[in-house]
């Protein structure tokens, strides 16, 4: 490995391009790719919205000519199958490109250092493994699908200074401002689906789109933990179904059809018709709904809460990142307590970052994967 001193940081430009588009090119990862020469980048690509093209072409398509003999960065190592479109590692070789810096490895079947191979194989230099930690960060989603068949798993919680995420019969309460707000959307915006408890989506009738402007339609695919069904019709998320997608998860084993419980079923029915999917899903095992998500394609799932819901996944093990957003007020008498605290966060779990929105501060834990 011949690392140069530039290496970390157009690889650290090319992480940051491949944020463009979290969230859009599911199942497939969204790469970010720069073609340099002489410290000049000569052409950028991230995969595109649906995953298609890949990142590298487009890079090598904008440099031209010029990619010959220049180095590429690429927050993935380059496919090497023929999919739905050819393999990037030969078209990195047909520009002429000399060297491939790469972040992470592909554990895709298809490729899973094939990628390398053929580029070495055409006499290009390769290094890999640069700013991993970064890059693995960016296609966390991705590689928890690859190699669990399930979405990475987000916990937001928003608590006030005395560690509540809201109060009994209030409904949705301003814990966090506007800045911390804006973020949270940016996040839903990123992810693919997005969660809550039905608790939480009676007692504050959530919309759970992005509202940021412009990005509007980046809303994720909005969940609900329903075992018994009892999502309200006038609610907003079944009002908007039509335009962004609900799913109802019920708490009964996908097998349940029994005629018996003719309540449940006039509820799966009439939910239905309002353009709500109903899925069944043992409730006591987040592990089985995460399953079923990542067997259609969902990489990485934000849960809103509310505490009940994020116990549920806390407990089986199944976050895999949390962050804390903490405004600058008590809650006090009757507040519902926060399932987790700064001062309680499981073991395994890191804090990787702490940054400020306004009045209010968000502290991000990881747990590695
Ligand atoms: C790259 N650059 O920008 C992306 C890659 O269905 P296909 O044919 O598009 O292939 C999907 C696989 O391609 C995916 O599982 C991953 O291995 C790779 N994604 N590869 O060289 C990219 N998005
Ligand atoms: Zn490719």
């Amino acid at each position: 490995m011949t690392l140069r001193p530039e290496d970390e940081r157009f690889m650290a430009e090319a992480i940051r391009l491949s944020h463009r588009h979290l969230g859009l090119t599911s199942t497939n990862p969204s790469v970010g790719c720069l073609i340099v020469k002489d410290g000049v980048i000569l052409g950028s690509g991230v995969t595109a919205i649906g995953g298609r093209p890949h990142a590298e072409p487009q890079a090598l398509a904008e440099a031209g000519e010029a990619a010959r003999g220049a180095t590429a960065y690429v927050t993935l190592e380059p496919c090497s199958h023929y999919g739905k479109t050819p393999p990037c590692a030969e078209a990195l070789i047909a520009y002429g490109v000399a060297r491939v810096v790469i972040s992470v490895t592909d554990p895709d079947q298809r490729v899973s250092g094939r990628g390398i191979t053929m580029l070495r194989e055409a006499g290009i230099e390769v290094d890999t493994g640069i700013l991993e930690t970064e890059g693995r960060r960016s296609l966390a989603g991705y590689l928890m699908r690859q190699t669990r068949n399930r979405p990475y798993v987000t916990l937001k919680l928003a608590i006030s200074a005395d560690g509540m995420i809201g109060k009994t019969g209030e409904g949705q309460i301003r814990i966090t401002g506007d800045a911390a707000r804006a973020q949270v959307q940016m996040l839903r915006a990123e992810s693919d689906a997005i969660l809550v408890g039905i608790g939480t989506a009676i007692s504050d009738d959530p919309e759970l789109t992005c509202r940021l402007p412009g990005l509007e339609d980046r809303s994720p695919l909005r969940i609900v933990i329903d075992d018994e069904l009892q999502l309200p019709l006038g609610s907003k998320l079944v009002r908007t179904a039509r335009q962004y997608p609900v799913i109802a998860v019920a708490g009964h084993p996908p097998s349940f059809d029994d005629n018996t419980d003719a309540a449940f079923l006039g509820r799966r029915a009439t939910l239905d018709a309002a353009g709500v999917e109903v899925l069944q899903s043992n409730s006591s095992e987040p592990g089985e709904l995460l399953e079923a998500l990542g067997t259609r394609g969902i990489s990485s799932l934000l849960v809103e809460g509310g505490a009940k819901t994020a116990r549920r996944f806390l407990d089986a093990g199944l976050v895999d990142r949390i962050l804390l957003f903490q405004g600058p007020a008590d809650i006090g008498e009757g507040g519902i307590e926060s399932p987790v605290l700064k001062s309680n966060i499981p073991a395994d779990f890191m804090h990787v970052g702490e940054s400020r929105f306004g009045d209010d501060l968000c502290d991000e834990y990881e747990r590695g994967f």
